[in-house]
């Protein structure tokens, strides 16, 4: 179990991210790896044009489209395990909920290239960003399931705004581009069976390479304003909640539908 969370905190409040190295067992990775391949390869099907041309995500693993119930009830009992609880709360002291899942793999076309990004660029304009980063944070947990090269990080721009170089690039302003290199990034190379926290708002990248299949769970805190991100139909319903060890994470979300 996380017998040092209070370092842990420490370490997200400063840089944003934090690893665990070798915190699922074997069996646990290769569980959890057999449902997401059974959704990986019937999404890859139905999508095939679109992995063909540019996807290097998927997302709603959880929901009823690929899996059925058995396997979902798995995936939300391994979410909602005692070792994912104990590093989200390590990170979200209040109420955590649910929000989503996603799926990252290698691009098709070998010369699509990583890039830099905050999660919340794609919802928000320039002083959007800099409020949300301020306010509230979505967290994201990544249990990659291969060993890859991994996710690399400007630690610290949860809290900070970007410098010159980091807002060309990330913006791709003044002829910069955000797939180009930055002085302040950090490689963070994950083996199977290691998780990463990070937050989703700081500046990042996935590495491109190797087998890389990842599982990213997304949480947030309830007293944060992202209940419209949460799709229904990722949410165990009333049936598997019986069958969830500690549904916590999906009730508090259940809740937070229900009162809006
Ligand atoms: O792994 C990737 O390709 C990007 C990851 C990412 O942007 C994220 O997890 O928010």
């Amino acid at each position: 179990m996380l017998n040092n969370r209070i370092q842990l905190n420490r370490e997200y409040d400063e840089n944003g991210y934090f690893v665990v190295r070798n915190y699922f067992s074997a069996p646990e990775v290769s569980s959890l790896r057999t449902v997401i391949l059974k959704f990986h390869e019937l999404w890859k099907q139905d999508n095939a044009e679109f992995y063909q041309q540019e996807a290097f995500n998927s997302s709603l693993i959880t929901g009823s489209q690929y899996l059925a119930n058995e396997d979902r009830i798995a995936l939300f009992n391994f979410i909602s395990s005692k070792k994912m609880m104990e590093a989200v709360q390590t990170v979200i002291t209040n109420k955590p909920a649910f929000m989503n899942t996603q799926l990252f793999f290698n691009p098709v076309n070998p010369t699509q290239k990583d890039f830099w990004h905050r999660d919340c660029q794609y919802d928000y304009d320039v002083e959007g960003q800099k409020r949300i980063i301020h306010d509230t944070q979505v967290v994201h947990l990544r249990v990659p399931l291969f060993d890859e090269l991994g996710m690399e990080l400007v630690p610290g721009t949860h809290k900070r705004w970007d410098n010159e170089e980091e807002f060309n690039v990330r913006q791709e302003e003044k002829g910069r581009d955000s797939t180009e290199d930055l002085s302040t990034g950090k490689k963070i190379p994950l083996a199977a069976g290691d998780l990463l926290v990070f937050s989703a708002d700081m500046i990042h990248r996935g590495l491109y390479g190797m087998d890389r299949l990842a599982l990213d769970v997304l949480v947030f805190d309830v007293a944060d304003d992202y209940i419209d991100y949460v799709d229904d139909d990722c949410l165990p319903d009333v049936a598997m909640l019986e069958h969830i060890n500690d549904p916590r994470l999906y009730k508090n979300t259940i809740e937070l539908k229900s009162a809006g």
